[in-house]
């Protein structure tokens, strides 16, 4: 069985998503799209999906019965309606991070899935698909550094939008440590702070850029993160975990090294598309295959409240400069793993 996928949202990531989807993937086929810019959506279509009907918005996307599922692509303000209406109509359900842009938009995602009574939302948090962290994870889980006692990271872009401001720094940025570092380590945050140092010249009045994200989790683990949207010299993802007996590291992305006039260097990569290339792929694949079986088995509803509830009291520290406090609602039984 082919799962028929309607898009809403066509822009950088909906159009990366429509062709591996469509054109790289196997059992699934992009059978609607919407954009609020419709022309966008058309030439998105035409190019990597003719023969997909563009709806006028993103809510006949979800009503079209030739749709079994849906992926959530558009301005993360957006994502709370869509993925409510989906759960809605009882359609599973492939978010783009963030879940929502608020932790109580995330809890009534969540609630309204348990009162659906089956899983259907899944959250882009790509990273823990990633080849590097899932090794990481692999050397941790083994016991190859010990208990873990501190990560270091450091999220880097080579520049940011205009529109890019202090928030997004957090919600849009390190919104992915802030999932796959709670994976990685296998224990829940206690507290947020944040630190601004010196800022660059590149940056403007509405951005603090760079900043430190200090996380505390409840085992004790002390975690450091640069997000640094303005260096200038490339997409650069790092994390260091320092156990009790060694550290280990995010291997870097394949770059075959180069020696020439006098130099010895590797490539680095330019953007999210290329970085976690592969990641993309293998998530969106494990989406179909489980979706087909009526299942969730990726970030769920769940892992997206709590990443909200984490920026929630990052957003409050970076106002404040306080030690905040992360406490999210117990979690429903509905989201134990069996
Ligand atoms: P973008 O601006 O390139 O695209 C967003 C699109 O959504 C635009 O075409 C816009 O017109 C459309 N849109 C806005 N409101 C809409 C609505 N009501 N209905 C339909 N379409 C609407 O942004 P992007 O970089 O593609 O990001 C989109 C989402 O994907 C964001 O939530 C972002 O955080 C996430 N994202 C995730 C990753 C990742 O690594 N997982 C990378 C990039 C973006
Ligand atoms: C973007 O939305 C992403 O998700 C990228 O992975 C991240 O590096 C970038 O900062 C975000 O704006």
């Amino acid at each position: 069985m082919t799962l028929k996928v309607g898009v809403i949202g066509t822009g950088a990531i909906g159009q990366e998503h429509i062709n591996r989807l469509n054109n790289k993937l196997a059992g699934a086929q992009v059978v609607a799209a919407s954009d609020i810019d419709a022309a966008a959506a058309r030439a998105a279509v035409a190019k990597l999906a003719p023969g997909a009907k563009v709806h006028a918005d993103g809510r006949a996307v979800i009503a079209d019965p030739n749709v079994d599922a849906v992926v959530v692509t558009s301005w993360g303000p957006t994502h709370e309606e869509f993925v409510l209406a989906a759960i809605a109509a009882g359609k599973p359900v492939f978010c783009e991070k963030p879940l929502a842009t608020t932790a109580d938009a995330c809890l009534k995602i969540v609630n309204a899935e348990i009162a659906a009574g089956r899983h259907l939302v899944q959250v882009g948090f790509m990273r823990r698909y990633d080849s590097g962290y899932r090794a990481l994870k692999k050397a941790i889980d083994d016991g190859a550094i010990g208990a873990p006692l501190m990560v270091h990271c450091a999220h880097r872009n080579p520049s940011v939008p205009e529109a890019y401001v202090s928030s997004m720094a957090i919600v849009d940025t390190f919104i992915h440590e802030i999932d796959v570092l709670r994976w990685l380590i296998g224990d829940d945050y206690a507290s947020a702070q944040v630190i601004v140092p010196r800022n660059t010249r590149l940056t403007h009045s509405k951005l603090d850029d760079p900043i430190i994200v200090m996380l505390a989790t409840k085992g004790g683990i002390r975690i450091d993160g640069e997000v640094f949207v303005n260096c200038q010299y490339g997409y650069d993802i790092r994390c260091q975990v320092v156990g009790e007996d060694g550290v280990a590291d995010l291997p870097e992305p394949q770059s075959v090294p180069l020696r020439r006039e006098g130099r010895f260097s590797t490539a680095i990569l330019q953007d999210w598309k290329l970085r976690f290339i592969d990641s993309y792929d293998v998530e969106l694949q494990d989406w179909i295959d489980a979706t087909k079986l009526g299942k969730v088995d990726g970030p769920n509803a769940w892992d997206g409240y709590f990443a909200a509830v984490t920026a929630d009291a990052c957003l409050e520290a970076q106002r404040t400069g306080a030690v905040v406090p992360i406490v999210t609602t117990p979690r429903p039984v509905f989201y134990d793993k069996g």
